[in-house]
C-alpha cells in the first residue's frame, strides 16, 4: 500500500532481513494505528495530502467562488426576559444532552508546562478548569431532574485528550475522585497523532531520531468527530434518548454562563448546529461566523479561520479586509468554539462521512518557488467545519451573547498577550481570571446587590480590571433566576473584598462586606448572610512572570493573595442559620 502511493523512501534505509526485524516490525504496528485511526485509511490521508498541498503550492484559495456576507443569528441579552425564558429552557432539556470536552492540545501559545484543564480557573478557591466544568454539569444535571418527577439520568462527559494530555489528564481525575462524578459517566477517547509530510509529493517524513519511524504531529480537534463516530457512543445515547451533543474547549471559565440559554436557543428554533459567538474586534485571533455564498448557489454559515478573513474579504470587494464597523467591532461574530449539535442529524450525517472533517494544510516553504519545506507539515481539521458537509436543508445557527458573560479563555503566555494590541482581549491566565471577578460581579449587580466599581492594576505588561473577587459554586447560580433568588434585600461589597459562596442555599440579604468571606454549606442548611463583615482581607501581590522561585500557575498570572484576615463559616448540619455579623 505503502509503495503504491509513493512511499519507497521510508524503505530505501532498511538492512538486509535478520537485522534489526524488531525495529522493522514495529514500523509496521506504527503503520497499522495510523492506518486505522484516519477514516478511509492511510492511502486516504496521502491522496487527500497530495492534493492539499498541490492546491497550496498553487497558491489556491479554499474560499474560491464563495462571496462572505454577515449572516443573522439570534442576539441575547444578559438578564432580560428572553434570557431568563431561554435559561429556563435550557436547563430543562439539558438532562437529554452529552458533553464533549476537547483537551487533547498542547497549548503550545501558553507555553504551560502542565494540562490546561488543570491550571486553576481562578486562584480565590483554587479550583481548576476541569474541577469546575464538572460540578457545573453535575449542577445542571441536578437542576434538570428536579424538573422531571423520576428522572434519574447520568448526562455523559467525554474529554477527547492526545498522546500529549491523556497520562494527565487522567490522573487529575482520578487523584481527585472524578470530583464527584460517577467514574462511569465519564469516557475518554485519545485522539492520534497523523503523519508528517515531508514534500509537495507527500513523502510522509521519517522521525529525524528514529528510521523506523514515522514523524507525527497533531491532526487538529476536528478529530473528535469520527472518535466520536467510532466510539459508538453516538448510538447508545441516541438509545437513551439523548438529543444534544455540547461541545467545548479546555480553558474557557465563563463557557457554562451561557450553556443554559445557548441550549435553549437550540432547543426552541430547532437548530440541527449551533455555534456560540461573542462579539468580535477586527484581527481579534479568533474565527468570524460567515455567511458564505458560492457563484454556484449554495449557501452556509460557517466559521472562517481569523487568518483567512481578512483575505478573503479583500478579494471580495472589502478593500479594508478585516476591519471594526460602526459598532467598533467586525460584523462577523466570534466564533468560541463552543457547539450544540442535535443528536439525531449528527448521527445520520456522521454515517455518511465517518466523521471526516474537512482538511486544510499549512506548509512553510522555503521560498517562494514553494518547493521545499522549512520542516514537516501535515494534515489539520477543525471541530467547527462539521457544517461544510451539510445539506442546504440543514438548520444552522449561532447565538451571540456579551463577552464579558461568556468568554474568556487562557490561550497566551504572558510575553505575547502583552503585546496584543490596545482594546483587544489578552487571552491570558492574567485576563482569564479577572473575567470570572467582572462577570460574577456584573451577574450580582444585575440581580440588585451594589459592587464596586472596579480598578486597574497591571499584571505581566497586561492592564486589567480588578473587580471585587466574587465566586460561587455552580449549585448556588447556575442561571441568572437562581442568582436572583439569592440575593435579596440591599447587600454591597467593596473592591478590595473576596467572597467565596459555597454551597447550594446561600442567601445574601443585607450583607455589607469589605475584607474577605468564605461560607460553606451543605445542600441542606438554608444560611442567611447579613450584617457587616469587615477585615483586613486579602492583599493582591505583584509577582513577575520571571520569577522562577513562584509556581508556574501562579508566575503566568502575575499576582498572588497575600491572605491577610478573613471570616470562614462552615455550616455542615442542615437547616436554617444566620450568619449576622
Ligand atoms: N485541541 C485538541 O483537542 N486537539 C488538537 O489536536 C488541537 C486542539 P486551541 P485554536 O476559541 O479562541 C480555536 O489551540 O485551534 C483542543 C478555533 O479554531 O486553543 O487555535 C485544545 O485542547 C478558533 O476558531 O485553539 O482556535 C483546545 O481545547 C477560535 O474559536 C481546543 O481544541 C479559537 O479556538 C482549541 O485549541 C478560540
Amino acid at each position: 500500500m505503502l509503495l503504491n502511493e509513493g512511499q519507497m523512501h521510508l524503505f530505501e534505509h532498511w538492512p538486509e532481513l535478520g537485522v534489526d526485524d524488531d525495529k522493522k516490525r514495529g514500523f509496521f504496528d506504527q503503520v497499522r494505528r495510523l492506518n486505522s485511526s484516519y477514516p478511509g485509511g492511510l492511502v486516504s490521508y496521502i491522496q487527500n495530502a497530495k492534493k492539499l498541498l498541490a492546491h497550496s503550492k498553487a497558491g489556491k484559495n479554499p474560499y474560491d467562488g464563495f462571496t462572505p456576507s454577515v449572516p443573522l443569528g439570534e442576539l441575547l441579552n444578559f438578564g432580560d426576559d428572553n434570557f431568563v425564558s431561554l435559561e429556563a429552557a435550557g436547563v430543562k432539556e439539558v438532562r437529554n444532552a452529552a458533553f464533549v470536552l476537547v483537551a487533547g492540545g498542547l497549548g503550545e501559545r501558553l507555553g504551560y508546562k502542565g494540562i490546561k484543564v488543570a491550571l486553576p480557573r481562578e486562584t480565590t478557591t483554587g479550583k481548576c478548569f476541569l474541577q469546575h466544568y464538572i460540578e457545573s454539569i453535575l449542577s445542571l444535571q441536578e437542576a434538570s431532574c428536579k424538573m422531571f418527577d423520576g428522572c434519574h439520568t447520568k448526562i455523559p462527559f467525554v474529554i477527547m485528550t492526545s498522546d500529549d494530555t491523556n497520562a494527565l489528564t487522567i490522573k487529575l481525575l482520578e487523584s481527585n475522585s472524578y470530583f464527584g462524578m460517577e467514574p462511569s459517566q465519564v469516557k475518554i477517547l485519545k485522539q492520534e497523532k497523523v503523519a508528517c509530510l515531508a514534500d509537495n509529493d507527500a513523502r510522509l517524513a521519517l522521525d529525524p531520531n528514529d528510521k523506523y519511524k514515522i514523524q507525527t504531529k497533531p491532526h487538529g480537534h476536528g478529530d473528535v468527530h469520527s472518535l466520536l463516530y467510532s466510539s459508538g457512543l453516538l448510538e447508545q445515547w441516541k438509545s437513551e434518548g439523548r438529543k444534544w451533543v455540547l461541545f467545548f474547549q479546555d480553558t474557557n471559565g465563563l463557557l457554562f454562563n451561557a450553556i443554559p440559554s445557548a441550549l435553549g436557543v437550540s432547543a426552541t428554533k430547532g437548530y440541527n448546529v449551533n455555534s456560540l459567538a461573542i462579539p468580535r474586534k477586527a484581527k481579534e485571533a479568533i474565527g468570524g461566523i460567515t455567511k458564505l455564498t458560492h457563484v454556484d448557489g449554495r449557501t452556509m454559515v460557517i466559521n472562517v479561520e481569523y487568518n483567512q478573513l481578512d483575505p478573503l474579504l479583500r478579494a471580495t470587494g472589502h478593500p479594508d479586509g478585516d476591519a471594526n464597523c460602526e459598532t467598533g467591532y467586525s460584523p462577523y461574530p466570534g466564533n468560541i468554539n463552543q457547539l450544540i449539535l442535535e443528536l439525531g442529524p449528527y448521527i445520520e450525517e456522521l454515517k455518511k462521512t465517518h466523521g471526516a472533517i474537512s482538511e486544510f494544510v499549512n506548509p512553510k516553504y522555503t521560498d517562494s518557488t514553494k518547493m521545499a519545506f522549512k520542516s514537516s507539515t501535515r494534515l489539520e481539521c477543525m471541530m467547527q467545519d462539521y457544517p461544510k458537509t451539510l445539506p442546504p436543508s440543514a438548520k444552522v445557527g449561532f447565538t451571540v451573547m456579551d463577552t464579558w458573560l461568556a468568554y474568556a479563555p487562557v490561550k497566551n503566555n504572558p510575553e505575547d498577550a502583552a503585546k496584543v494590541p490596545k482594546g483587544n482581549p489578552y487571552h491570558s491566565a492574567t485576563s482569564g481570571e479577572m473575567a470570572i471577578y467582572r462577570a460574577n460581579s456584573l451577574i450580582l449587580r444585575k440581580a440588585g446587590a451594589q459592587i464596586a466599581d472596579p480598578v486597574v492594576y497591571t499584571f505581566n505588561g497586561q492592564e486589567v480590571e480588578v473587580w471585587p473577587r466574587i465566586t460561587w459554586s455552580p449549585r448556588w447560580g447556575l442561571t441568572f433566576k437562581d442568582v436572583e433568588e439569592k440575593v435579596r434585600g440591599n447587600s454591597s461589597i467593596s473592591q478590595r473584598s473576596a467572597l467565596v459562596i459555597n454551597g447550594r442555599n446561600i442567601f445574601l440579604e443585607g450583607l455589607l462586606l469589605d475584607g474577605t468571606l468564605i461560607v460553606n454549606a451543605v445542600d441542606d442548611a438554608e444560611v442567611k448572610v447579613t450584617g457587616h463583615v469587615h477585615n483586613k482581607g486579602w492583599i493582591i501581590r505583584h509577582v513577575d512572570y520571571k520569577d522562577t522561585s513562584e509556581k508556574e500557575e501562579t508566575r503566568i498570572r502575575g499576582f498572588k493573595f497575600e491572605k491577610v484576615e478573613q471570616l470562614e463559616v462552615d455550616y455542615t448540619k442542615p437547616g436554617k442559620h444566620s450568619l449576622s455579623a
